[in-house]
């Protein structure tokens, strides 16, 4: 077979992962590529991870660097290097759990960034120096041009801007995916900003390639592994009951005339909720559909290949072990199907409001006026991130939050009094869904909001204790303390929070 890397001064610059990662310096800044477990660098982080320990051991100077990447990456990324406490600074994007108890300890530190102002608050200098680009790639040209890989992500912004590049060539990436990227280098900085030419899901306004200065490029790493991969849990009751809400209100939509009957671009967050609609619309009335989405997976998969999907835009594949199979037998169907592209193009508000994306994505938890927390358990500790559901909810045509109405085996209530940290505000948040029911709260206002959530949404358990403390919100307000727009018994907005913390569930007792 042909080599992968043929470019001759690429080639010469061949090495270890030990050896490259010896090139990467206390204090930098590095960004590697990856995103939701796919396409990020496989060897020379852990290879970094085992220098940093090595040197933490013999008692030597703390060596730490900030990782910025595309999104999530994989144990052998984010958890070797906070395992051996090698992380200063993290961003944008994280779902590792040595990593989230790091941060969570207090001994590492976490950036939340919507995944696309990533890379044009690198491009303003708002981040600071980016000095290492650690890229993988399925292949090097002739001409020094780059196949990317199953995630495109920041790659385009790490290796324009990093002094220092190290490409990892992985064989395990199938050569087929040549075609299927579309990098667009038609971005410039304000004020000399043009539109985003992208007028429909599956249009190419870019190139198939990466492009490196070849001078930058101090080393070339050949691996051979497979991306993360998760396998999907069949879609459990409560997945199922959320996605048929969501599919009966897609058909009262197009009934009403709000959407076409082939809908919108769909966009889906990721796991398994995520999923399971995918799998009902995949079982439901339409054609010709089409997603504008960040992640895709393998419902989506399955929906390109029933021909209910004509085409799918992402900046990244997050597959199981059964969907990289089908998409590795039959790489020719899907190249023509899929395109990848850079997160700030995926992830573009531009393109997302011109389009007219549905947006669907998961929460922790939201409360009764229809702020929606995704991050943040209790208030305080991170979970993963706001990732691209900020992008998409807030330039969305509609914007569709989805949880189970209870966590913890109904200890906690999803639908709270005041939500406990604000990711998604009511301006930016249309719909919610749990298996309970939907909340269309289009055209409501908050109070009204707030009794038409604690009706179609909120479990059972807790429907009494919401609508009593909006009562008695509304009556604090009517004797003088406060407002009737938005009311709050504030001393009690974050009880149910605080009683969870202090005695392990929400409910009084
Ligand atoms: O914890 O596993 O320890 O029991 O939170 O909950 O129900 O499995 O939810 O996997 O759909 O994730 C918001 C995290 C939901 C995800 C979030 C506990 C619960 C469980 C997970 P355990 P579920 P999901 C595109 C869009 C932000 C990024 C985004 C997310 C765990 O959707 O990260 O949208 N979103 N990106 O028990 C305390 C509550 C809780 C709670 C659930 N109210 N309080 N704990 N849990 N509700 C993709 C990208 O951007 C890359």
């Amino acid at each position: 077979s042909l080599s992968r890397i043929q470019h001759p001064g690429l080639q010469a610059k061949l090495m270890s992962a030990d050896e490259a990662a010896a090139l990467i310096r206390h204090g930098d800044n590095v960004g590697m590529s990856g995103f939701t477990g796919a396409g990020y660098p496989k060897v020379v982080p852990a290879a970094l991870a085992r220098h940093i320990e090595r040197q933490n051991a013999a008692g030597g100077d703390p060596f730490r660097i900030g990782v910025w990447t595309g999104a999530s990456t994989a144990p052998e990324l984010d958890g070797a290097l906070a395992k051996v406490g090698g992380i200063e600074m993290r961003l944008p994007y994280q779902s590792d759990p040595t990593c989230r108890q790091r941060i969570n300890a207090g001994e590492m530190e976490y950036i939340d960034i919507h995944l696309s102002h990533v890379a044009q608050f690198v491009w303003f200098g708002f981040l600071g120096k980016l000095n290492v680009a650690v890229v993988e790639v399925a292949g090097i040209l002739p001409d020094g041009r780059l196949v990317p890989t199953s995630s495109i992500g920041n790659n385009k912004t790490w290796l324009d801007q990093a002094d220092r590049v190290i490409l990892e060539v992985n064989h395990w990436h199938p050569t087929a995916l040549e075609g299927m990227h579309d990098v667009y280098y038609g971005t410039a900085l304000p004020p000399h900003r043009k539109p985003i030419p992208l007028l429909h899901p599956g249009d190419r306004i870019g190139e198939a390639y990466l492009h490196v200065d070849p001078s930058k490029v101090v080393a070339v790493v050949e691996t051979n592994a497979s991306d993360r991969v998760t396998p999907f849990s069949p879609p459990d009751a409560v997945s199922q009951r959320i996605a048929e809400h969501i599919i009966h209100f897609l058909g009262h939509e197009v009934k009403q005339g709000r959407l076409p009957p082939e809908l919108l671009p769909l966009q889906s967050g990721v796991g398994n909720t995520a999923n399971a609609v995918m799998a009902g619309l995949n079982n439901g009335p339409y054609t010709g559909l089409t997603a504008y989405t960040e992640v895709l997976q393998d419902g989506m998969l399955e929906m390109l290949k029933s021909g209910k999907m004509a085409m799918a835009s992402a900046t990244a594949l997050s597959l199981s072990p059964d969907g990289i199979k089908e998409f590795m037998d039959n790489l020719d169907f899907y190249r023509q199907r899929i395109v990848l592209r850079p997160q700030e193009i995926s992830n573009h508000p531009e393109v997302i409001r011109r389009l007219g994306i549905i947006a669907m994505n998961g929460m922790i938890e939201a409360d009764i006026y229809g702020h929606v927390n995704s991050t943040h358990l209790m208030g305080t500790r991170i979970m993963n991130g706001i990732g691209g559901s900020g992008d998409f909810a807030r330039n969305a045509y509609l914007s569709i939050f989805m949880t189970g109405s209870v966590a913890k085996g109904g200890k906690i209530s999803c639908i709270v009094p005041m939500a406990s940290h604000v990711d998604h505000t009511e301006h930016d948040v249309q719909v919610i869904v749990t298996e309970q029911g939907l909340a269309d709260l289009r055209g409501l206002a908050p109070r009204q909001r707030a009794r038409l959530i604690i009706e179609r949404c909120a479990h059972p358990d807790y429907r009494d204790a919401l609508t009593d403390y909006l009562e008695r919100a509304e009556a604090v307000a009517r004797s003088g303390f406060g407002g009737l727009h938005t009311p709050h018994v504030l001393p009690e907005a974050l009880a149910w929070h605080e009683r969870y913390e202090r005695a392990g569930d929400m409910r009084a007792g």
